[in-house]
């Protein structure tokens, strides 16, 4: 069966899911630790565990909310939850952390609460978990009974504002907490709690597109994943043998659910725009485009038609003749549109932010990237089966993969000084290719290395680009390997009742 159609696995041992690449006894003491913690808090022990890894993306950025396939690949680090009931009538879900910064949330067990966005909390991720949760249980007719009181601890590795999803790690460990601890998990496969846990997370502000959920949900150890939407969908990935992917932060934080409004959500309501315009101008009716045409990839066909009768093939023939490259202002938009931007994204008020934060919109630029980046996704999975040798394989990997950042660089704009630095520090360095990873704006940098020379890339980087930040006490030199680490494809969510 494919494993996308499996419920998450339940283990009683911790082997299973950190037997590969892990320091076992490392993972058993951070168990104990967790265990013997909640116990101090709340006087008595977790019925469950649940963890979640977070995941570095190999090429596809930005592409997933258009309904483009990705590649990523799960890693090390990872976000495990220790739940129970709480055995009194109390009904408050207290959520503590293992570490002191952060302080304990506590919310009344109501699933119908607003997760409160002007006031951003870390509990919020959970929260996410909480109100999916019981949205799937009423839309899928599962009785769960009352809301009940819950104690939660949890101890997340994947450091925050990395590009690396700690998020997604918080709310897909949630939520397969939460149905474990009401025992629902069994009955529900893993692409229902990928798809589920995606919309989970869009209760924080964002729009996010799922692969991050889907690939902590589905990943298995030793494969990079290609994940479709629409129906998710995830196919396995054997890198070839002799490189090896490092993943280096750049040390600015993408506070991404903060900067939603002028970021994120903002390249999300241009490719909306860029899709309804093009729609518009490829002889769909206004109105049809408005209500229809949700992402770049419902027009794509239209696009592709439309280069076919010029003697073209590819979307971006139609995109450069019908989008401008000058940024567009909202009336020009609306000129074409025959619709106010404010009506056309009424339901949706993060996209609201987004028009009151935004001066213009470029539509050529980012429709150029999502189509290009789709079409690499695709090129990098290709050369990955093809017959060259594995030596031949990397180079094309790396030279995708330097293409895909030039494109989050220049056409998306997601990138940021220090990225920029760190990139080119990288390939200076002999990485055959190097790319933001993740939303960008910050967070991490993942870089090809040919795996001999792994040790060798690290002391580099180190030397060039960590060491005067070092020195500038913007981190601590015992910390590098929290900022700089090789990773092997490591293993999906899990339940354990240890
Ligand atoms: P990160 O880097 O984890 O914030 C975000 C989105 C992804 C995807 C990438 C860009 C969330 C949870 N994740 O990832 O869905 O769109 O940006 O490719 O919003």
């Amino acid at each position: 069966m494919a494993h996308e159609e499996l419920p998450v696995p339940v283990f009683t041992v911790l082997d299973p899911v950190y037997g590969h690449d892990y320091d076992l006894e490392e993972v058993q003491l951070r168990f104990q630790t967790l265990n013997s913690k909640f116990i101090e808090i709340y006087g008595g022990r977790p019925e469950i565990f649940a963890r979640a890894p977070g995941r570095v993306n190999l090429i596809g950025e930005h592409i997933d909310y258009e309904g483009y396939s990705v590649l990523p690949m799960a890693i090390r680090q990872d976000a495990v939850v220790a739940i129970r009931k709480r055995p009194d009538a109390e009904k408050v879900l207290r959520i503590a952390n293992v570490k002191d910064k952060y302080s304990m949330c506590t919310y009344a067990a109501d699933p119908c609460q607003e997760v409160d966005l002007k006031n951003h909390k870390w509990g919020h991720y959970f929260i996410c978990g909480y109100k999916g949760f019981y949205e799937y249980a009423k839309a899928n007719k599962i009785s769960v009974g009352e809301p009940v009181g819950l104690d939660v601890l949890i101890d997340g590795t994947v450091p925050t504002g990395s590009g690396l999803s700690s998020s997604a790690a918080l709310v897909c460990s949630s939520t397969i907490a939460i149905m474990a601890v009401f025992g629902v998990n069994e009955g529900i496969k893993k692409k229902e709690i990928a798809q589920l846990t995606c919309e989970c997370e869009r209760h924080i502000g964002t729009q996010s597109g799922g692969m991050d959920q889907a690939i902590s949900i589905m990943a298995k150890p030793g494969f990079a994943e290609l994940i479709d939407f629409n129906p998710i969908r995830a196919s396995d990935v054997q890198l070839p043998a002799g490189g090896t992917f490092v993943i280096a932060h750049s040390l600015a934080e993408s506070q991404k659910a903060v900067t939603a409004a002028t970021n994120y959500n903002n390249r999300v309501v241009e490719c909306r725009l860029a899709a309804i315009v093009l729609g518009i101008k490829l002889g769909m009716k206004t109105k049809e485009a408005i209500y229809k045409v949700k992402t770049l990839s419902d027009v794509e066909g239209l696009c592709v038609s439309y280069a076919g009768d010029h003697g073209h093939s590819d979307p971006l023939f139609a995109v450069k003749e019908f989008l401008n490259e000058v940024p567009y202002t909202k009336e020009e938009i609306e000129r074409i549109t025959e619709e106010d931007l404010s009506t056309i994204f009424a339901n949706s008020p993060t996209s609201l932010d987004v028009l009151r934060a935004a001066k213009h919109f470029k539509l050529l630029q980012r429709a150029c990237h999502v189509y290009s980046e789709a079409k690499r996704v695709f090129a990098f999975r290709d050369a990955v089966l093809s017959d060259l040798s594995d030596e031949g394989k990397l180079e094309k990997l790396g030279n995708l993969m330097n293409d895909s950042h030039h494109s989050c660089s220049v056409l998306y704009e997601c990138s940021c000084p220090e990225l920029e630095e760190l990139v080119k520090t990288c390939k200076e360095n002999g990485a055959l290719g190097a790319r933001l990873t993740g939303a960008g704006w910050g967070g991490c940098v993942v870089a090809l290395v040919r795996e001999s020379s792994v040790p060798q890339f690290i002391l580099n980087l180190k030397e060039s680009f960590y060491q005067p930040r070092i020195d500038r006490g913007i981190i601590d030199e015992g910390d590098l390997g929290l900022y700089v680490f090789a990773s092997k494809p490591a293993s999906g969510a899990a339940i354990l009742t240890i």
